[in-house]
């Protein structure tokens, strides 16, 4: 059987759990995050999502004619999504030349060196990083303001639909991939569970109250 995406959050559940669950997100739904813990997240996710948007320009480099069409209409989506952070900041007086925290930095390094992975990894942890934002924002429930529009972004059902083309292309690939190429892209997706739980944790940590 060939590997997909499904079959690799059915076989690693906790991983994934722990990727797209964390107080923050459950502080941003009972309205206890406090907002430096919020505020953190912000700026450290647009210089995530700065490096990220070169990625996806990488896997568009890599990914056969019949992918461009889909990967097209992400990095469109991106260009919105990289003013929006712009304005989000700007409302809340964040200055957004600010040094990556070192797990954005570690983040940010693992997707500059998938460059030289082959595209059916690629393509998998490309769907892993989105998938983890469309199913982390939606699962505490409703948010309150100022986080429903956070939620949103990530939840809503054209971005849900865009994540299920993502993994069909990631699944397509995959399909022709060899054992190895299957390992590497497995390894891929357990990494970004990892760098996930630990972005949640670097902003839930910094912005906390110390006594
Ligand atoms: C850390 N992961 C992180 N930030 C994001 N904006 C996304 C994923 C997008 O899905």
């Amino acid at each position: 059987m060939p590997l997909t995406c499904q079959t690799l959050v059915q076989t690693h559940p906790a991983v994934w759990e722990k990727a797209t669950t964390h107080p923050f997100l459950n502080g941003c739904r009972s309205g206890t995050l406090q907002p430096a813990q919020f505020n953190t997240w912000l700026v450290q996710d647009f210089l995530f999502v700065k490096a990220f948007t070169r990625m996806v320009g990488r896997v568009l480099a890599a990914a056969p004619d019949d992918h461009i069409d889909v990967l097209l209409a992400g990095l469109g989506a991106l260009k919105d999504e990289l003013l929006w952070f712009e304005a989000k900041a700007s409302e809340r007086s964040l200055n957004l030349s600010t040094p990556l925290q070192s797990t954005c930095q570690r983040y940010c390094e693992f997707m500059a060196s998938l460059a030289i992975a082959p595209y059916p990894v690629q393509a998998t942890a490309l769907w892993a990083i989105e998938y983890a934002y469309n199913q982390g924002w939606q699962r505490p429930g409703p948010m309150p303001a100022p986080y429903s529009e956070f939620a949103d972004r990530w939840g809503n059902p054209g971005f849900t639909d865009y994540v299920r083309l993502l993994a069909a292309q990631a699944d397509a690939a995959l399909a022709t991939a060899s054992p190895s190429v299957d390992a590497e892209a497995e390894a891929a997706f357990l990494r970004v569970a990892d760098l996930e739980a630990a972005f949640w944790q670097m902003a839930f940590a910094s912005g906390e109250v110390r006594g």
